[in-house]
């Protein structure tokens, strides 16, 4: 059983949007090519509420790409994103959805961010969907969405080390926040060092 996650692919991290991946849009189409060669197709969602701690206009003096600490741990501070309800937070109208059988919110806590669509960055909390995966009998995950330094990598990562599937990240599938340069092969390394399948 495989299935495939797709990861944020909201308004707010393609181009126009409030943290805008760099040809984030690109990689539509071939999302959307691919999704009828997997048993299951599932997404998750960045869905912060207004106050989220993530936001650098939440902290007085702090600027965007500074780095604080959130409840004891190390927070980059964002540009407000993907806001619950609001337009940034929607999918892409591109995306094809109509495969998509659950959708998983996260980032809802305003003291902890969550770049893995599994658990926030703290493991305080799972958002469910990776016990719903087991639940379907998911054997093998591939990993498609945004960005490929922060929430993709961090889903492919909890993926294979807290759940043990078989994953799978295909390069054109994903795209770079790149707040270093070469945050896009550097990200590929770590995931090919634990594991994951980057084809
Ligand atoms: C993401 C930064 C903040 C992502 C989400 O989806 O990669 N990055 N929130
Ligand atoms: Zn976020």
């Amino acid at each position: 059983m495989h299935a495939l996650i797709l990861v944020d692919i909201q308004n707010d991290f393609l181009p126009g949007g409030a943290l805008p991946v760099k040809d984030g849009d690109q990689i539509i189409p071939y999302v959307n090519a691919i999704m009828n060669d997997f048993d299951l197709v599932v997404a998750t969602q960045d869905w912060h509420p207004k106050d989220h701690g993530s936001f650098a206009s939440n902290h007085k003096g702090k600027k965007i790409g500074e780095v604080i600490k959130l409840e004891g741990l190390d927070q980059i501070m964002w540009p407000d994103h993907c806001i619950q309800h609001s337009e940034g937070a929607e999918f892409s109208r591109d995306l094809d959805l109509h495969r998509v059988q659950m959708i998983f919110h996260k980032g809802t806590d305003p003291k902890i961010d969550s770049y893995s669509g599994l658990f926030d960055n703290g493991y305080l909390k799972s958002t469910g969907l990776g016990e719903y995966l087991k639940g379907e009998g998911v054997t093998d995950v591939t990993c498609v969405g945004l960005a490929a330094d922060y929430c993709l990598k961090f889903t492919a990562l909890d993926a294979v080390s807290k759940f043990g599937f078989n994953t799978h990240v295909p390069v054109k599938g994903t795209k770079a926040v790149n707040l270093q340069p070469n945050d896009f092969e550097r990200s590929i390394e770590v995931m090919r060092e634990a594991g994951i399948k980057v084809m």
